[in-house]
């Protein structure tokens, strides 16, 4: 399937009293802006139409939309997110979304879950039981999916300490073929696929995104990137640093469709 659009939201001016466990610093808001200006006409050189959102002081980690709707080719849920501070950022996408899906669905309490858990693998979806979703929003995940007649599995990863998300740690590479960070990978879950593990010290880039021809993956990271090059991908690599340091990964800046 070719991607044509996609939403992202800059971040805003409070970026930096977002949710961090990284131990990185705080983020540089102008380097911030920059990065994300860069992945942005990345998306667009692919070939997608963006829709911006305004930048929300009130929501310090509303640039990581990913984490508050899901898009399928068959449909769209608003999610209910983990934190309570970012459950506020759903309304905006809810906005956004609706004249395409008229039919969104949404995540009901006392399910919680995040897009950043929710691995799309060609009609298969892998979701994550986290510290953010919890089972009851893994189940109305799993029946929203079956509903639309796609297929899922729920992976737990809350003692994986080093995973936020599912997708910390795992991105779908095209085919029967996933990219994977060292704790989730050999988990049976995975059995029938073809696991391609990060070199070791790269686990961060272990979350890409396949945008039409290419994969996107986090700047900085030679192994991983001469590792999928060599596998035959064309390797857009962006620069991530800031939105690590806020414990973000690159698939988080962005909702495609
Ligand atoms: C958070 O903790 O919610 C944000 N600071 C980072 C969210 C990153 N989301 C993602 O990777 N899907």
């Amino acid at each position: 399937m070719r991607f044509t659009g996609a939403i992202v939201r800059p971040p805003a001016a409070t970026f930096a009293a977002g949710i961090s466990k990284s131990g990185l610093g705080p983020p540089d808001l102008a380097l911030a802006l920059e990065q994300h200006d860069a992945y942005c006409r990345t998306l667009e050189r692919l070939g997608l139409s963006l829709v911006r959102l305004a930048p929300d002081p009130e929501f310090p980690d509303s640039t990581f939309v990913e984490d508050a709707a899901i898009i399928t080719t068959r449909g769209a849920i608003l999610t209910r997110p983990g934190a309570e501070s970012r459950a506020g950022e759903v309304a905006a996408l809810g906005a956004a979304l609706r004249p395409s899906f008229p039919d969104l669905g949404e995540i009901g309490a006392p399910g919680t879950a995040d897009g950043g858990d929710v691995c799309e693998a060609g009609g298969h979806f892998f979701i994550g039981v986290s510290e953010r979703t919890n089972c009851e929003g893994a189940a109305q995940l799993t029946r929203w999916l079956a509903r639309l007649r796609f297929s899922s599995s729920v992976v737990d990863i809350r003692e994986m300490s080093r995973l936020l998300h599912l997708k910390t740690g795992l991105s779908w590479l095209g085919g029967r073929r996933l990219l994977v960070a060292g704790e989730i990978a050999g988990h049976e879950v995975l059995r029938g696929w073809e696991s391609v593990p990060v070199p070791d010290g790269e686990g961060y880039a272990a979350n890409c995104i396949r945008v039409n021809d290419a994969l996107l993956i986090a700047e900085g990271f030679p192994r991983t990137c001469a590792l999928l090059a060599g596998l035959g991908y064309e390797v857009a690599p962006v620069a991530m640093s800031e939105f690590r340091k806020m414990d973000g990964g690159l698939s988080c800046l962005s909702v495609r469709w």
